[in-house]
């Protein structure tokens, strides 16, 4: 808990236990200008491309990464699905994102210290047929995996909502402009600078090396999604930063989770912002999310593929990724 919110509990405790002096001290007050609450001291952040800083000991470590310009999106895509059209977005500052997927003892920590209540439930895909399904008994806590999930494991089952609901008790814990990546930024993040279909090539059978996919070791039978032809040794879900940084420092852009980003859904792109800020005003009964999960068709773990769905949607692939703004 930050000094601030334990400070805020006490002073709490003591307007239940001792009403009488707290009256006192209000008529004291009465004239006085209200008291900021106090924030904790800031963290020195550089803003150097590449450099890392973490800001309260429950947050995720953040790496900067660089302002460029880049070609979002591909002329192409599924039946009703198209990633065009392909326009150049150009991201004019440098900002902060996630090194990791945000874990389940990140997300544990926002709930334990703000009572957030998230949804119950879950989708799921079972097998025998294989096929996608809602258990009501799962949530982030027990996402069905037929284990605990570990406390590095990207934590999952959770909405675009409870995604909110998150970088708002950062940008509270810290005082700093937490929140989610947006659409642009993200695949300009995932990409790194690569035109390829993949951040490493054109070769989807090299993925293993770079991110948790659907893959060998996880391909479930008769399930309708095309498995990467390596084995990257995950069935299911993977404990974070287990594969290959890409360019930038970042992990598990690719597969693992899904993760929710800012936007509205509109496709195709339309004629909304080209600077790497988030679309809002087009589209909003679903947003955005990106980078396919580890039991996604290989060809949806495309930096170009944009996943779209309700904001309370509970999926056991679909977690998040932070970002924050940085001074200039
Ligand atoms: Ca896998
Ligand atoms: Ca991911």
């Amino acid at each position: 808990m930050s000094t601030s919110l334990r400070a805020l509990q006490v002073s709490r405790t003591l307007l239940a236990i001792i009403p009488l002096a707290i009256s006192h001290l209000m008529m004291a007050s009465l004239h006085a200008a209200p008291a900021a609450t106090p924030l904790p001291a800031p963290v020195s952040v550089s803003v150097a491309p590449g450099a890392s800083f973490k800001e309260c000991a429950e947050c995720p470590t953040m790496v900067v990464v660089p302002a460029g310009s880049f070609a979002m999106g591909f002329d192409g895509g599924e039946d009703g699905r198209y990633e065009g059209p392909v326009r150049q977005v150009t991201i004019e500052r440098t900002f902060a994102a996630g090194r990791f997927e945000v874990t389940q003892a990140e997300y544990r920590a926002f709930v334990t210290a703000s009572g957030h209540q998230g949804g119950q439930g879950c989708n799921v895909l079972r097998t025998g047929p294989a096929r996608l399904e809602r258990d009501a008994a799962l949530t982030w806590q027990n996402p069905g995996y037929g284990r605990a999930p570990r406390d590095d494991d990207p934590v999952a089952c959770i909405s675009w909502n409870d995604a909110q609901a998150y970088v708002a008790w950062l940008r509270e814990k810290t005082g700093q402009p937490y929140r989610l990546l947006s659409e642009a930024e993200w695949e300009y993040a995932a990409k790194a600078g690569s035109t390829a279909p993949f951040p490493w090539g054109a070769n989807p059978d090299e993925a293993c090396r770079h991110g948790n996919v659907y893959d060998r070791s996880g391909a479930r039978a008769g399930f309708p999604a095309t498995a990467a032809n390596c084995d990257d040794g995950f069935e299911q879900i993977a404990p974070v930063g287990r594969f290959q940084p890409n360019r930038f420092g970042l992990y598990d852009l690719v597969g693992n989770v899904w993760e929710w980003v800012e936007d509205c859904y509109q496709m195709p792109y339309g004629a909304g912002p080209v600077d790497g800020s988030a679309q809002r005003t087009v589209g909003c009964d679903r947003h955005g999310s990106r980078g396919g999960g580890w039991r996604s068709d290989i060809s949806r773990q495309r930096p170009s593929f944009r996943g779209r769905d309700p904001a309370e949607l509970l999926s056991a692939v679909f977690g998040l990724r932070v970002a924050r703004d940085l001074p200039r």
